[in-house]
């Protein structure tokens, strides 16, 4: 293991106004994503895709980090033949990969799930290092249950969950590739911020007990987690101010100050909620590590609407890119204003 190197590269994909693109959609969910805009999901369709975003300028200079890959997507090249690796390293941006297999019903666990992958993963990441990936991504989910089941999450979701992560942050490690560990405290649902906190308090502390008893270096990592928000169908929902305060007082309670930088998921909120609460995390308090974005849905909802699927439409798919880069990385700066929106658009 080499820290140096690892310590590095994390220190790089929280570099100051930048931030993560994650592309790392499973075949499943880039179907549903395409099904938006009536285009069929085919390893080219999705090529195209993901190469128009990473030819994106000045976005992929300036404010991408690092981009999350899967598995199907490192292996890919564009269509004049380059490796798509290859259109993100030389934007000066670093290849990432998701090596998780996806949330399966726990057992004995009902509405609960457990991420698998841990099985022939020391190899794989050794043949993603070889591709080029100089990160991972792993993402537990913890669902909480409907206001008054006070049974969802379980100890034994979170334990698993949290100890299934840090065996998968070691081996990355091992390999000299940064994990990124991700426990993502779902939004849907109609739970009050409160119990958000709670929960979300909970995870983190496990996870970071798990990491400590694996021998995990926390110089070498990378926290993806949700912000503290209320429940999708919540009946009051909290405001802007009180997410940031909220999110940056639970991660203040639970997250050593040797991580390198916190990359938050945007896990269903709207582009611009996401981007306004990490401006206000970033412009109001003194945190011991640098906060920014590691947004799937919320960089690329917009450019994927404005695409459509069509060649004709490249050039406004990447002005709409580039719109939500800059709107994030100012944020990862505390300098984005909800204004800001139309003065760039
Ligand atoms: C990009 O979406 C990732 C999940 O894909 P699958 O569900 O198909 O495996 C997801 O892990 C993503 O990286 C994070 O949740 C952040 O994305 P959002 O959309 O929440 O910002």
């Amino acid at each position: 293991m080499d820290l140096d190197q690892l310590n590095e590269i994390a220190c790089a994909m929280v570099a100051p106004g930048k931030g993560i693109l994650a592309a790392d959609e499973s075949t499943g969910t880039i179907g549903k994503r395409f099904a938006s805009i009536n285009l069929d999901s085919t390893p080219d369709s999705r090529r195209d895709w993901r190469e128009m975003l990473f030819r994106t300028e000045p976005a992929m200079s300036d404010r991408i980090s690092g981009v999350i890959l899967y598995d199907e997507t490192i292996r890919q090249s564009a269509q004049d033949g380059t490796p798509l690796t290859k259109l993100i390293t030389d934007a000066g941006s670093i290849p990432g990969i998701k090596v998780d297999t996806g949330a399966k019903p726990l057992a004995g666990a009902e509405g609960e799930t457990i991420t698998e992958g841990l099985d022939g993963l020391r190899d794989r990441l050794a043949d993603y290092y070889e591709l080029g990936a100089r990160f991972a991504k792993w993402r537990a989910v913890i669902n909480i249950g409907a206001k008054g089941d006070e049974a969802v999450p379980s100890q034994y979701c979170i334990n698993t969950n949290m100890h299934a992560l840090a065996r998968y942050a070691a081996l990355c490690q091992e390999a000299n590739i940064v994990p990124i560990v991700e426990p993502e405290v779902i939004m849907d649902g109609d739970h009050s911020i409160e119990r958000c906190y709670e929960v979300t308090e909970f995870s983190l502390k496990t996870l970071y007990r798990e990491l400590f008893d694996q021998g995990v270096v926390l110089e070498g990592t990378i926290l993806k987690p949700n912000m503290v928000i209320s429940g999708t169908q919540a009946a009051d929902r909290a405001g802007p101010e009180e997410v940031a305060d909220m999110t940056v007082q639970c991660l203040a309670n639970c997250v050593p100050a040797a991580v390198p930088g916190i990359a938050f998921l945007s896990g269903g909120q709207s582009d611009e909620e996401a981007t306004h609460h990490l401006s206000l995390m970033n412009g109001s308090y003194d945190l011991p590590w640098p906060l920014t974005f590691s947004y799937g849905r919320a960089l690329q909802a917009a450019p994927l609407q404005v695409w459509g699927g069509k060649a004709e439409n490249v050039a406004a798919g990447q002005a709409a890119f580039n719109h939500r880069a800059k709107m994030n990385g100012l944020a990862a700066l505390g300098e984005y204003e909800p204004e800001m929106e139309k003065e760039f658009a």
